[in-house]
């Protein structure tokens, strides 16, 4: 069984007024489905980011692909590496996921294809993905709440056109919370920080702590601290947080906050390459990494990434941005197969209400997803559900995220720093 043609759609989809320390969402977030067809009707799906320059090099990749025996990942790599050539200097602009540098835009570039031809493969041999991957440890993976400050509504769009509301205070986050956790049973909560002042923030995680005794929280500033605030915060929330996510900028900045923490430092803005992990881990500036396989090369190279993790005695959770259902497939698959997946894994899923391209997505119920026992990742694409996201994304006129700018359009004085406090 041979790939005969790849299909790259870009979709868009409606995206909430989340708030980060980068700036506001944009009204709708974009992705791109990745089909491997290798005809009667066998697909191989992946899912990745969707901006103008990461597109222009999967349609560039995806030609090559024909022919490719879907059971044969090093050459798959071969292909795109030849593809890509000195092609790789795209800079990291989505999402808050640290810098960019040749090999991670290679493995960038790799995640879709791989995951698709997982897929392919577990459909060919008749098992589910995560027993391509070792097998499961789990039948059901954790996912926690995802909380964020923000507005009620983009500006200019009704008030109530967003079921959350507003959040930009202790009394909506923990109200927000609430909604999460009774509609989907979550069991650990995750804020995201380095929107308000830090004291603001710790505030909100006290409420959070009041209304959720026995839930562990963490919070994540995106590097919008100084070391000597990351200091104070970690202290001031000691015994309160699980862990705390990417308090400042870079390694060296992380492993100064890491040597007074009370807690484990978290990362998936320093730790974002195999490159940087010699130095990250040996200077002890992260004590858990949330892995992504969307830039860490596809579910294989992120399992050989958490057997890393294992050795250095580092905990591995799982990093999210806006996301569909065929990545939550995905990391619902890799997270089952995973001994090393200490904390429950971050999603996006509830802020997308719904928008998908699959027939019928996986649901989160108990704060965990119950992994398919069909085989491959155990999901189908809706070809009219693609079909009207791909024509969201005609018509958004969105082409690259841009949080910053966003922002700037209401608040011109808005500029991104990290660290800012
Ligand atoms: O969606 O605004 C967001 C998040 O801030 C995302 O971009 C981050 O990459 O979820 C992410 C994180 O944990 O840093
Ligand atoms: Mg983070």
């Amino acid at each position: 069984m041979r790939v005969l043609e790849t299909v790259v759609t870009p979709v868009a989809f409606p995206d909430p007024p989340l708030l980060n320390s980068a700036g506001v969402h944009e009204p709708w977030a974009l992705r791109a489905i990745v089909e491997l067809r290798c005809g009667d009707g066998l697909v191989g799906l992946g899912e990745t980011y969707g901006d103008a320059p990461h597109l222009r090099l999967l349609n560039a990749v995806g030609p090559a692909l024909t022919g490719l025996d879907p059971f044969d990942t090093h050459a798959l790599l071969r292909r795109v590496r030849t593809v890509l050539g000195e092609d790789t200097d795209t800079p990291d602009r989505r999402g808050l996921t640290g810098g960019s540098s040749p090999h991670k835009t290679t493995l960038r570039v790799l995640s879709p294809f791989e995951t698709a031809c997982l897929d392919l493969e577990g459909q060919l041999v008749g098992r589910p993905v995560a027993d391509l991957l070792g097998g499961r440890v789990r039948d059901r993976v954790p996912y926690s709440a995802y909380l964020f400050h923000k507005w009620a509504a983009h500006p200019g769009a009704p008030q109530d056109a967003d079921p959350y509301g507003e959040a930009l205070d202790p009394d909506g986050i923990v109200a927000q919370a609430r909604r999460l956790t009774g509609t989907y049973g979550f069991r650990s909560i995750k804020l995201k920080g380095g929107v308000l002042p830090p004291d603001r923030e710790i505030e909100a995680i006290r409420a959070l702590r009041e209304a959720f005794p026995d839930h562990p929280l963490r919070l994540d500033p995106n590097a919008a601290w100084t070391v000597e605030t990351s200091r104070r915060v970690a202290a001031e929330t000691e015994g309160l947080l699980e862990y705390l996510e990417d308090p400042t900028p870079g390694i060296d900045g992380m492993a100064e906050v890491a040597r007074t923490a009370p807690m484990p430092l978290a990362t998936n803005m320093v730790v974002v390459a195999p490159e940087d992990i010699p130095r990250g881990f040996a200077e002890r500036a992260v004590g858990v990494v949330l892995a992504d396989h969307h830039y860490w090369g596809g579910l294989r190279r992120t399992a050989e990434l958490a057997a890393i993790c294992r050795t250095w005695g580092i905990g591995v959770s799982m990093h999210s941005n806006s996301h569909l259902g065929i990545s939550l497939a995905a990391m619902t698959q890799l997270g089952a197969s995973l001994p090393e997946l200490s904390y429950a894994a971050d999603t996006h899923t509830p802020w997308q209400y719904g928008a998908d391209v699959l027939a019928e997505p996986l649901r989160i119920s108990d704060g965990s997803v119950a992994v398919p026992d069909r085989p491959g990742l155990g999901v189908r694409l809706d070809p009219d559900a693609l079909a009207r996201l791909h024509e969201n994304y005609l018509r958004c006129g969105i082409r690259e995220r841009d949080d910053t700018g966003y922002m700037r359009r209401f608040d011109p004085s808005f500029r991104k720093r990290r660290p800012r406090w």
